[in-house]
């Protein structure tokens, strides 16, 4: 009875629902480049990429809290997209602030492949 009642508190807690973000990465840009997000709410990024590209990160996803599963396809706060693909990333948003991305691949960020997340 009382795992019962505890099951049916459980159900209804108010879950945060994981909000969805699409990202492009193209020559040489991220769209959006500009990203807010709101800190304690959780999202999946959904990277894709019409041709060789990083989303680099490396403040933002130190202190973003993420899966396990989701972290280790980082690389020093970097994900590789290697040529047409996508990528998922799940996450909750850190403290407010601004945090950098840019393409790291030879002279992308300088040609304008960088951005931001804003976090409020
Ligand atoms: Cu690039």
């Amino acid at each position: 009875m009382k795992a019962l009642l505890a099951l049916a508190l459980l159900a209804a807690a108010p879950a945060a629902p994981e909000q969805r973000i699409d990202v492009a990465l193209s020559n040489f840009k991220f769209t959006p480049s500009t990203i807010a997000l709101v800190h304690g709410q959780s999202y999946v990024l959904h990277l894709t990429s019409s041709g060789g590209h990083s989303f680099a990160a490396k403040d933002f996803f130190a202190a973003a809290t993420m899966p396990a599963a989701d972290r280790a396809k980082l690389k020093d706060g970097k994900i590789e997209l290697d040529g047409e693909s996508a990528v998922d990333l799940h996450f909750t948003a850190p403290r407010a602030g601004s945090y950098p991305i840019k393409c790291t691949h030879l002279l992308h960020a300088s040609f304008g492949m960088t951005g931001k997340f804003v976090v409020s």
